[in-house]
């Protein structure tokens, strides 16, 4: 392949610092905890660690709440802390990225403080306030019935100044107002500048496309009244100033440094609209991350409204953003799990015990021949799944979680049929999932903490099944199986990485088969999504096992093979990996 970036072909691997590693014994991640890892990460393969928010904060959103970004939240550790794992990552010749949530910051951020102290602070344009309605009977109303992604309206009002702020989160993470040019500039020298500075190696940006808020503030419909869905997006996300701004934001700050930018893009289905944010051409964004593949079971409005899906859906799924980039100079994201989702083994395979280990490498077969920069989610590697079953709400923790379960408490009166539904949606869909303490080993709390009283977050039941420790030196693990395939994406990059994709027998519901392709090299990707033997053909003739997820895959495949040619049975959610010789 022609030189390419650092970044297409480098793995990344996310790391939540709250739960991934506690040094100091407090019951919560810290950063000289990553730093104890960094050695761990290196091993399994990984090019590029991105730490999710670490910033001082009030942590009413787990640190998307930012108070100040040229401080760490200090049960995190410091700012040379940061400075250590910078370097950390660049002697081990590994790169570092940082989430950059900028849509909004806390409340309790100074700029916000200034905002709100009165109508005529300089700074009170740096959010978005507006004039109250009111109603004929002179309620006072909100200026438009948007509800937030936590539930409850986006609009707090404010009773010093008689107006409302935006908040399309939680009231505690007011929205900046781009639409301000000395707001902008602060966000790129405050949350940006001082972290390039440092030599972070580039960004994540958070809810990349709301910055840009439609500029006539109207009313959404609302879809269905007892689940809150309603597309207020429509009014705020890919606004009209989006493009502009990104454009500022790279000769501004990104262009003096090799910096990457992966965007978080929700509410764009239209592969002509995300092209817009990730073309070379026009330099916004290195790349997106499209929902697609993590909305997939969540209702069309409202996230925990589970809707079950069947195969071809996934399929089509990722053959759209496997192939949205041809003929372009565009790039894309291979990722189906990140801290907001469900595990992908509970959501997209099979967590019973007999399968989850199955399942686990299956899953990793698929993601690692895909095209696309890679990403990885803490735990993922090890097969980490959802929370147990039977854990009531107490153990979650997640504002957007216990929101969404508290309005509908409120609104069916405590009904126990809709909360037990409640809290189906919440297993495989809620956020809380994703957050669970990494499992190190088998000791208590998972090795996680050291803490007595345990850590800040219930740690899964099954961690001395599944952890870290059990799988580093067993070669049949899920670990093992991750770091040997991500040493084979590696070594075949030009198709794994760049390839072209094709997808056969789109409506199959059993089974998903698709080719990479690059110039005249090829690999025949054929996975099983059920617990039952199934039957593939392989779609060219003259191709050699490469990779299977059972270790007994050579001598079956071959006797396979003298026996039907291009048929192959595939065993309960078995992955296989063909090539040309
Ligand atoms: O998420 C923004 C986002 O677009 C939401 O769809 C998100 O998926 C959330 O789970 C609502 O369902 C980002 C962060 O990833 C998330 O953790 C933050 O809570 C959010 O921004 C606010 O900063």
């Amino acid at each position: 392949t022609p030189t390419q970036p650092w970044w297409k072909h480098g793995v990344v691997y996310q790391i939540y610092p709250a739960s991934f590693k506690d040094s100091n014994g407090d019951g919560l991640g810290d950063i000289p905890g990553i730093l104890s890892k960094i050695d761990y990460l290196k091993t399994l393969g990984v090019d590029i660690i991105w730490v999710s928010p670490m910033f001082d904060s009030p942590q009413i959103d787990m640190g998307y709440d930012i108070s100040d970004y040229e401080k760490v939240y200090p049960p995190y550790g410091t700012v040379k802390d940061m400075e250590d794992l910078i370097d950390a990552c660049h002697s081990r010749g590994m790169k570092i990225i940082l989430d950059l949530v900028i849509n909004h910051t806390s409340d309790q951020h100074a700029w916000f403080q200034e905002s709100r102290s009165s109508k005529d602070n300089p700074k009170r344009d740096w959010y978005i306030w507006k004039a109250p309605r009111y109603a004929e009977d002179g309620t006072r109303l909100p200026p438009t019935n948007w509800r937030s992604y936590f539930s409850g309206g986006t609009w707090e009002y404010d009773d010093l100044t008689g107006e409302y702020y935006l908040h399309l989160f939680a009231k505690e993470q007011p929205d900046l107002n781009w639409e301000n040019e000395e707001c902008r500039k602060a966000i790129y020298d405050s949350a940006m500048r001082f972290w390039l500075d440092k030599g972070v190696d580039g960004f994540r940006i958070d809810c990349v496309n709301m910055y840009s808020k439609g500029v006539d503030f109207r009313d959404a419909p609302i879809v269905n009244e007892g689940f809150y869905e309603q597309p207020a997006w429509v009014y705020y996300a890919n606004g009209p100033r989006m493009h502009e701004f990104l454009r500022e934001m790279n000769e501004k700050v990104l262009n003096n440094h090799d910096a990457v930018t992966v965007g978080e893009l929700p509410h764009t289905p239209d592969p002509k609209k995300v092209l817009d944010y990730v073309g070379l051409g026009d330099k916004q964004l290195s790349m997106v991350f499209q929902f697609d593949i993590v909305d997939m079971g969540q209702g069309s409005s409202h996230k925990y409204h589970f809707q079950p899906w069947k195969l071809p859906k996934l399929k089509g799924i990722v053959a759209k953003w496997q192939q949205f980039i041809e003929g372009t100079d565009g790039w894309t994201t291979a990722f189906c799990e990140n801290h907001d989702q469900g595990r992908s083994v509970s959501r997209y395979a099979s967590d019973a015990p007999e399968y989850r280990v199955l399942s686990a490498k299956m899953l990793a077969l698929m993601m690692c021949a895909l095209t696309g920069t890679l990403f990885i989610y803490q735990g993922q590697e090890i097969g980490m799944i959802n929370v147990p079953k039977d854990w009531p709400i107490e153990d979650f923790q997640d504002i957007e979680s216990l929101g969404f379960y508290k309005s509908i408490a409120a609104s069916t009166g405590n009904d126990k049929k809709a909360l037990d539904y409640v809290m189906s949606s919440l297993q495989i869909l809620g956020r809380d999932n994703a957050r669970l303490p990494m499992q190190w080993d088998s000791s208590d709390y998972a090795g996680f903490t050291d803490c007595k009283d345990g850590a800040w977050m219930r740690v899964h039941d099954l961690y001395s099944e599944i952890n870290a420790a059990k799988q580093l030196h067993e070669p049949d693990s899920t670990y093992s199986f991750w770091k040997s395939m991500i040493q084979f994406r590696k070594q075949h990059k030009d198709v794994m990485v760049f390839g072209a994709f094709q997808v056969f027998e789109p409506d199959n519901e059993q089974t998903f088969v698709f080719a990479k392709t690059y110039v005249d090299k090829r690999a025949v990707v054929a996975l099983n999504f059920t617990s039952a033997d199934q039957d593939i053909t392989l779609p060219y003739e003259g191709l050699a096992l490469g990779v299977g997820t059972y270790t007994d895959v050579a001598v079956v495949d071959a006797e396979q093979a003298r026996a039907a040619g291009t048929t192959r049975k595939l065993r309960p959610w078995e992955g296989r990996l063909y090539m040309t010789n």
